[in-house]
């Protein structure tokens, strides 16, 4: 046994001086390295109903209902009267028969089936309906999380959400591999609204936030973080957001999140570049996106150099900047390729570009899955980008005279998986490790 420790211990040491061994030696680690998934919106199974998964949750996701009105008829009026399996059909019909799936959302659909034999080049439904209606959640959840190799999920938790509060208020335990984060989207982005439910919930709060809005807001906060145990709070920010500004929000940023943050020590996620309903006919899937000012990102880094900031943003034009912050900040982590960035070309570009100016100082990607299959495709679609630039890297460094090994490798890629967000946020459990014996 002692001697099997120390062959594999010494393979783990060598030198990885073939190109073709080092390729295969990346693609190895990185297809089997667990993920902490820092940002999606999946549920632990204690929420119930607000777990999604099977095929018709799959094709009614908005990224591909939005690419169904391209190609169809119908309308979004009559579309949304319809019931959920019927949109399922027309989103089928649409994209997967009488066009072929070419797009990164659709694919993903083929990959989701592929992983549970189901055919996807089937002439409807039924077959794939009658899978999903045959899985119990808990088991469909362990072999998804399997598949995927996903170990931690954070979920999108929002303290206004009716259904979500029922879950939060019931008490008891979740499933320890997920993970709350705060949503503040509500408090920050629409406090109009937010004041009016917060008064009738009995917190002394003004519409304009002033009088004891900033410690009744603290006071509801506070209530929740004990609630939840929330790893980070997090907000989708417009395009035009900035800091300093003299709106509501800054106030509400200045006085209330980033006090929060620093008595809780909890990170705050920024998600920085929605358009919110450019499309309102298209609902969920109407948002756009804009080219936001990476100035905001700064001067909440300068100021407030105690504050751990988790920063995304939405426009590809402003990621090479969001890295160059980065170097400037050690306080600020960009994370993930968010939504429209999510696919392959882009991935591939951002990734490269954050290890060239970072090295594996950033968390590559998150899936934003919603639904809970989504987690094979997504994961496994980054991962293929993740083994490739990674791969080019240390052939580059290979080629430089710096060979690496294996061990240099996991290390590496633990860090980007998960080792990173865990301490960001200070998650104890270390991840990815494998029991000693
Ligand atoms: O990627 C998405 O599914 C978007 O609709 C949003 O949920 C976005 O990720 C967000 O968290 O606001
Ligand atoms: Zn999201």
């Amino acid at each position: 046994m002692l001697k099997e420790k120390n062959d594999q211990q010494s393979a783990s040491d060598t030198r990885l001086t073939d190109s073709t061994e080092l390729r295969q030696h990346v693609l190895d680690v990185v297809n089997k390295t667990p993920v902490v998934d820092i940002h999606t919106h999946l549920y632990a199974p204690e929420f119930g109903a607000m777990n999604l998964f099977g095929i018709d949750e799959l094709l009614t996701y908005h990224y591909l209902v939005a690419e169904m009105f391209r190609s169809s008829e119908v309308t979004p009026e009559v579309f949304w009267s319809m019931d959920k399996a019927k949109q399922a059909d027309i989103v089928w019909e649409t994209l997967f028969v009488r066009n072929t799936p070419l797009s990164e959302a659709t694919r993903g659909v083929v990959t989701a089936l592929a992983a549970f034999n189901l055919d996807a080049n089937a002439p409807n439904l039924k077959e794939a309906r009658e899978f999903f209606r045959g899985q119990s959640l808990e088991s469909h959840l362990d072999r998804n999380m399997t598949l995927a190799s996903v170990s931690d999920v954070v979920m999108t938790n929002d303290p206004f959400d009716d259904e979500e509060v029922k879950t939060w208020e019931a008490g008891g335990d979740i499933d320890k591999r997920f993970h709350a984060a705060l949503r503040m989207d509500r408090l920050l982005n629409d406090w109009a609204n937010t004041s009016a439910i917060l008064r009738a919930q009995g917190y002394a709060v003004e519409t304009d936030a002033r009088g004891r809005t900033v410690d009744e807001a603290r006071r509801f906060l506070d209530k929740w973080i004990a609630r939840m145990k929330p790893l980070y709070m997090a907000v989708s920010l417009p395009d035009d957001f900035m800091f300093p500004d003299g709106d509501v929000r800054d106030r509400m940023i200045r006085e209330v999140v980033l006090p929060v943050s620093r008595e809780h020590r909890l990170p705050f996620a920024l998600m920085i570049g929605v358009r919110r309903k450019v499309n309102p006919a298209l609902r969920v899937a109407g948002d756009g996106l804009g080219r936001a000012d990476i100035r905001a990102v700064e001067h909440l880094c300068v100021e407030n150099p105690d504050v751990r900031f988790l920063v995304t943003m939405l426009s590809r034009e402003n990621q090479h900047e969001l890295c160059v912050a980065a170097r400037k900040f050690s306080n600020l982590l960009p994370f993930g390729c968010w939504w429209f960035l999510n696919n392959p070309s882009i991935v591939s570009e951002i990734t490269r570009e954050r290890l060239e100016l970072l090295g594996p100082s950033f968390i590559p990607q998150h899936s934003d899955a919603r639904v809970l299959e989504q987690l094979i495709y997504k994961w496994g679609h980054s991962r293929e980008v993740s083994a490739d630039v990674l791969g080019v890297a240390y052939e580059k460094l290979l080629r430089a005279g710096r060979a690496v090994t294996r061990n240099d490798i996991e290390r590496d890629v633990a860090r980007m998986f998960s080792g990173n967000f865990c301490e960001w946020v200070g998650l104890e459990r270390i991840k990815g490790e494998q029991p000693l014996d």
